[in-house]
């Protein structure tokens, strides 16, 4: 119908607010292994109901099914869950230590380590990456050393952004790490400029990038879009729906009108909708995309599914705006657990290794921890040396700064 008054005006509604019983009852949620899984080549025209579904593979009595199934090997499964293990026994580190004054912020990326670890695991090394700031499992999968990313966050004198960059904004040019930008959506029209660049030199390599939902209300997004297909750019281009922006749901970035995977379908490339707490599922679909880009079929657009367990960053109170067990009723359940149980089930792993697991990571976290104040926190010891603040932006030092560097006498 088309509006004819004020009296239509749709203002969306979180479904839950604090005080309220949560419960999804009523999401449209298809059981794993469901999905037929397409050609990598298959015309877009032909996967416009990818947009509309949700591709799982790990099912509720975790058996990994269906033609998306990957088929890891146990070891490829254990590195994928120990690696997400590790990502969030270092993200709950890292939050406390903000909570003592050591470090300035941080954000966690609690509930959603199956995206970034199992999307770096189906991605090539020489793949580059733009990320947004909550997928450090991807530094952590490709294998980053957890000093340097902590040396960085606490802003120390080892800091490899020499304290320039808000903490969690990581960069790593040796692990084909793109620099992260505050800015939301940049890397969104980096990442396909960069796919665009590295398909004109011949190159095998793709780009790979992430934003959260409410990102896809930026400009930025609609850009890289338009790109992307325009010149069939090699590029995965990752929406990472966890429901929530900051305090807004995901129905103010219009996710209530119209999946953010549709999205992808208005602009002429395949749009994937995947679970995106079943790591199997998101690396399988991850390296569908991949190897379609390889291949010349260009852009694909990945909605992943998922639910911010923590708050958006140590700034946010998230007990303000939803209900503080909203999590505990997410009928997609937790990541981690999900992929634990399916490898107990196939008896490649037990309760007590995952204890054991659990331990040592949190024993070498703490160890790298140690190390990394050594060099200095926000509040105490060694910080990157002033003279640094004048170093590595122009070629040649223009004249004012020349001058104030004088004055300062370093
Ligand atoms: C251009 C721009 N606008 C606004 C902000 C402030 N801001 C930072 S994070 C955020 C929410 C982003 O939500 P979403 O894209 O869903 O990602 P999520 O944090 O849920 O992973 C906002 C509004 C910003 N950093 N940049």
């Amino acid at each position: 119908m088309v509006p004819t008054s004020g009296k239509n005006l749709d203002v969306p509604a979180p479904r839950h607010r604090p005080g309220d019983e949560p419960e999804f009852d009523d999401l449209d949620i298809p059981n794993a292994g469901t999905v037929a899984r397409p050609d990598v080549l298959t015309s877009p025209k032909e996967m416009f109901g990818y947009a509309n579904t949700l591709i799982r593979v790990l099912n509720m009595k975790n058996d990994a099914v269906g033609e998306w199934n990957p088929k890891l090997s146990p070891d490829e499964m254990r590195k994928g869950l120990t690696d997400m293990l590790t990502t969030r026994i270092y993200d709950d580190r890292m939050q406390n230590m903000q909570r003592v004054g050591k470090m300035s912020f941080y954000m966690k990326s609690r509930g959603e380590e199956a995206v970034a670890v199992a999307q770096a695991m189906a991605l090539d090394k020489k793949d580059m990456l733009f990320p947004s700031y909550r997928q450090q499992g991807l530094l952590i999968s490709r294998g980053r050393d957890l000093l340097d990313m902590m040396n960085h966050c606490l802003s120390n004198s080892r800091d490899n952004c020499k304290g320039r960059q808000l903490p969690i904004m990581y960069t790593w040019a040796e692990g084909n790490f793109f620099s992260i930008s505050g800015n939301l959506g940049t890397q969104f029209c980096q990442a396909v400029g960069w796919a665009v660049a590295s398909a004109y030199k011949g190159e095998d390599a793709i780009a790979a990038t992430w934003i959260g939902e409410g990102t896809t209300a930026e400009a930025d997004f609609h850009h890289g879009m338009t790109f992307a297909v325009v010149y069939n750019a090699p590029a995965i281009l990752n929406v990472v729906n966890n429901q929530w922006a900051i305090s807004s749901f995901q129905g103010f970035a219009g996710g209530e009108k119209a999946t953010f995977a549709s999205r992808g379908v208005g602009y002429g490339m395949p749009g994937l909708r995947v679970d995106g707490n079943d790591f199997l599922a998101v690396y399988a679909v991850t390296k569908w995309a991949a190897e379609r880009a390889r291949n010349g079929g260009g852009p694909t657009m990945i909605e992943l599914f998922t639910y911010r367990a923590a708050g958006h960053s140590t700034s946010d109170d998230p007990s303000k705006y939803r209900p503080d067990d909203e999590y505990e009723v997410w009928p997609l359940g937790d990541p981690i657990e999900r992929l634990k149980n399916h490898l107990i089930a196939i008896g490649e792993w037990s309760e007590d290794r995952h204890a054991e697991a659990i331990e040592q990571i949190t024993a070498m976290v703490t160890k790298k921890y140690k190390e990394a104040e050594s060099y200095g926190t926000l509040n105490s010891g060694e910080r990157p040396e002033v003279s640094s603040m004048f170093e590595d932006v122009f070629k040649e030092q223009p004249d004012h700064l020349r001058r104030q560097r004088q004055e300062l006498g370093v």
